[in-house]
């Protein structure tokens, strides 16, 4: 028998190889039938549907995450390398592009990529990646043994696989809803926004005070500065009492925010000029020191085009 240069890591999983290929073969059938019929799915009835799609799902990626362990000394050893190992990557691309455009749609994800939104993607990828899944099976699909499945420990870790991906389901759902719930926040502002750069404008900003925001935080006793991060990574901070009162806007004049005014999130700092009033917020970090290096960000940020606002 063989023995590779490295550490055999057997305790990683008690599902054996066959097993867990098998089951993700059956999570594959069952996240493309399901995912077919939720694209013809427009009732509220039919909302089981869509559940049982976000679970396969969650089921194949918790199935994957054994695989992969498995698997992962073939892809790293140059020495173990052959024709196949191309294949193993491309699969391992595909899987992760069908079920990230997934989670990432679900999650709220607004991503274009040439001209097709997340879920345009993850349908087509999901077409690809059951034909490719088909195939493999087709040409190396081991047969299951009574081995595979019996065992107490075996029949509990495979439930345990299959309950972990159903508990996910309310978890993501919990978290969704309390984020919509922070969204569509009632919290409004009159403000005026002014610019350095020679104008005006008061307005009727609404989404939610920060202060409220942090309340759901446990801030650290050293906490003094909230930085607004955005996503060309201008960035800039407001002493903690002031964010308390400043407000994290998702509307103006009770209209959802254009991409131009800061879509999805900005925010609104009465009393300071326009330039600190960040756009398109993606993310919000709680300091302990001031942040000298904002002052550059502002610059580095309209080197490229999204930096502008393009
Ligand atoms: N992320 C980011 N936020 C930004 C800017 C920017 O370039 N990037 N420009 C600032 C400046 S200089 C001003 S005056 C206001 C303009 O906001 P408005 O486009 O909603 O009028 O946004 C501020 N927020
Ligand atoms: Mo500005």
């Amino acid at each position: 028998m063989a023995t590779w240069p490295y550490p055999a890591k057997k305790e990683w999983c008690l599902m054996s190889p066959r097993l867990t290929d098998w089951s993700l073969a059956l999570a594959a059938v069952l996240a493309f039938m399901t995912g077919v019929v939720s694209l013809v799915s427009g009732l509220p009835q039919e909302w089981f549907i869509f559940v049982l799609h976000g679970i396969v799902g969650l089921w194949l990626l918790l199935l994957l995450w054994g695989k992969l362990q498995r698997v992962w000394p073939r892809l790293i050893h140059p020495r173990r390398w052959d024709r196949r190992t191309i294949y193993a990557l491309l699969a391992l691309l595909l899987v992760t592009l069908a079920l990230g455009s997934g989670i990432w749609w679900v999650g709220g994800g607004a991503w274009y990529f040439a001209g097709f939104n997340l879920l345009n993607w993850h349908i087509v990828l999901g077409f690809v990646l059951s034909a490719a899944v088909v195939f493999h099976m087709l040409a190396r699909a081991k047969r299951l043994r009574k081995r595979d499945i019996a065992g107490r420990r075996r029949v509990l870790h495979f439930s345990a696989l299959l309950l972990g991906s159903a508990a996910f389901w309310p978890a993501q759902q919990l978290a969704e809803r309390a984020l919509d719930e922070l969204v569509s926040a009632g919290d409004t502002l009159e403000a005026t926004l002014d610019c350095t750069g020679g104008f005006y404008s008061t307005q009727l900003w609404r989404g939610i005070r920060i202060g409220r925001l942090l309340d759901y935080a446990a801030l650290h006793t050293n906490a003094h500065y909230v930085s607004f991060i955005s996503v060309t990574s201008y960035r800039w901070s407001l002493p903690l009492e002031e964010a308390h009162t400043a407000l994290l806007a998702t509307h103006l004049n009770e209209e959802p925010l254009s991409h131009e005014h800061g879509f999805p999130l900005r925010l609104v700092a009465p009393g300071r000029r326009g330039f600190e009033w960040v756009k398109w917020i993606t993310h919000i970090e709680v300091l302990t020191s001031p942040d000298p290096g904002q002052v550059l960000s502002i610059f580095t940020s309209s080197f490229t085009d999204v930096g502008r606002g393009k």
